[in-house]
């Protein structure tokens, strides 16, 4: 792993996310730790831990009240203190206007430009201000806390107005963003309410430095600031936009894994075990597995890939018994009407699909409709012939990358939709369009019959691109321009 605290040399490091890296929960035994799976996590957590910074975010565990101190402050990891979380309280009514309503409701579909999900109701987005406002005072507590220098790095679209409030708060303190999911073109942006985009974007200038994981979605911000923010000027080519005589930089970070991580998973002998499993029951004389890996997430293109292989089997009957698809399908955002009807769609379908073309020895679609552990998922990845990443719009996906890192027999095929971020990256996927679905179809059936030469050549291009660009370089090259942006500015203060 990188070594990242040079960095952060005298330098205080707080960190910005919705979800905590650590939850304390009432268990049946008393206090419990849990730990959100998830790469932001897995990456960060060492980083603080070597740091001994603080993390900031919402304290959303049944106990989290009971270990923290006043302030909402405990120290982490619980059997070896290296860094503190300082914990943001949140009601009922501020989780519903603030987590369910503006980011997952507005802000959620509309920088996915799947606008007919887009909800705006004034509530929520006072309580999103108001959250943003207390998350800004919690950071600002924190870097009141130290004598020297601080860094604020603030995590995702939950918090798009928390820079310009803790600008206004600590004026000299160096605060940058980044921003997980899309960002859509000005077209899109204006469909929130007169005033609120503006505010939206004046939020963000509060950064010194916007981070987008491509090119294309810095690209929308800056059109977007060009368009709404008459006193900005926006310098396109040099990505800066000067904003109340300060300067904001903006630039494309493409976020990954934890290369090493999924490959020792995807070796690990139980792994071994589990892909014979699989392989014996699917893919035995010649049969093919594919596989998919999704948060149940109308973003994700799911009715699309189901359509899709409805359509494969219907027009290829010699594809039937032949072809065998796994379906991990996580369960996700259960309060919001749009996801709770799109899960009941996709089993609905799957059991129509499985009805129509199933027989008594061949199940075409195998749903998994739970959260699975990490070790399973890697087993999956690995028995894979053929994985289908179908999103509408996607700010990287990191199925596709956890797919290419567990493929170390190099025998499968990437087929990765071209909305994602990860397809403007990764080179030697099958590309698709999942609004296309005789285009769908028809790369299917040219990946099933890819010789495993073609295979081998692809899967190896993109492995060696993969460990090139780890979770770990994600995290080094925007702490390596954070902190030359900071040392310019002492220089010319
Ligand atoms: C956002 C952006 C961007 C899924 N089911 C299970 C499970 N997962 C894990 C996967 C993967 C993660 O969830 C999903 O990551 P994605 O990148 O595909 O998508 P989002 O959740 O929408 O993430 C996205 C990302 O932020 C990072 O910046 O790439 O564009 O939308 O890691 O493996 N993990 C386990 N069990 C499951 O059942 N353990």
């Amino acid at each position: 792993m990188l070594d990242f605290v040079h960095y952060l040399n005298d330098c205080k490091f707080i960190l910005v996310s919705n979800r905590e890296p650590y939850e304390h929960m009432r268990g049946a035994h008393g206090i419990e730790i849990k730990q959100p799976p998830g790469g932001l996590v897995s990456a960060l957590d060492p980083t603080m831990r070597h740091t001994h910074g603080t993390w900031v975010a919402w304290g959303s565990g049944s106990a989290d009240r009971d270990v923290s101190d006043e302030a909402g402050r405990v120290q982490v990891p619980p059997e070896d203190p290296q860094y503190t979380i300082h914990r943001v309280w949140l009601d009922d009514a501020d989780i519903e206007g603030y987590y369910h309503g503006f980011s997952n409701r507005a802000l959620w579909p509309l920088c996915h430009m799947l606008i007919q999900h887009f909800e705006f109701r004034t509530e929520y987005w006072e309580r999103y201000r108001a959250v943003n406002l207390r998350f800004a005072h919690a950071v600002a507590d924190e870097a009141e806390r130290c004598t020297g220098r601080s860094m604020a790095w603030i995590q995702d679209y939950h918090f798009a107005l928390a820079s310009e409030f803790l600008r206004a708060m600590r004026p000299s303190l160096f605060i940058h963003q980044f921003w997980h999911i899309p960002f859509p073109p000005p077209d899109i942006l204006r469909l929130l309410p007169t005033g609120t985009h503006e505010s939206l974007l004046r939020g963000m200038l509060g950064n010194d430095l916007a981070e987008f994981q491509i090119d294309r979605y810095a690209e929308n911000f800056m059109d977007c600031v060009e368009q709404f923010i008459p006193e900005a000027r926006v310098d396109p080519v040099r990505q800066m936009i000067t904003f109340r005589d300060r300067v904001i930089h903006v630039g494309a970070f493409a976020i990954s894994i934890d290369v090493e991580r999924y490959e020792a998973m995807a070796r690990m002998p139980e792994t071994v075990d589990r892909v014979r499993t699989l392989r014996e029951r699917y893919a035995r004389d010649g049969r093919q597995l594919g596989v998919c890996v999704d948060r149940i997430d109308y973003t994700k293109g799911i009715p699309e890939r189901l359509r899709a292989l409805d359509t494969l089997w219907d027009e290829s009957p010699e594809l039937r018994g032949r072809f065998t698809f796994i379906f991990v399908a996580t369960p996700s955002r259960s309060n919001v009407p749009a996801y709770n009807t799109l899960e009941r769609e996709v089993v609905e379908t799957t059991i129509a699909v499985n009805k129509k073309y199933g027989s008594r020895d061949w199940t075409p679609i195998v749903l998994i409709n739970e959260n699975v552990d990490a070790d399973l998922l890697a087993a999956v990845y690995r028995a894979g012939d053929l994985c289908i990443v179908s999103s509408l719009q996607d700010g990287m996906n990191l199925v596709a990358k956890e797919f290419v890192a567990c493929q170390v027999d190099e025998r499968g095929v990437l087929m990765l939709s071209r909305f994602t971020g990860s397809a403007e990256e990764i080179e030697g996927a099958c590309l698709i369009n999942p609004f296309n679905v005789d285009g769908f179809v028809s790369a299917i059936r040219t990946s099933l019959d890819m010789s495993p030469d073609e295979r081998r050549r692809r899967m190896r291009r993109m492995r060696r691109q993969l460990h090139n660009s780890t979770i770990f370089d994600w995290l080094d090259s925007i702490l390596a321009r954070a902190t030359a942006i900071m040392s310019q500015q002492h220089a010319t203060v």
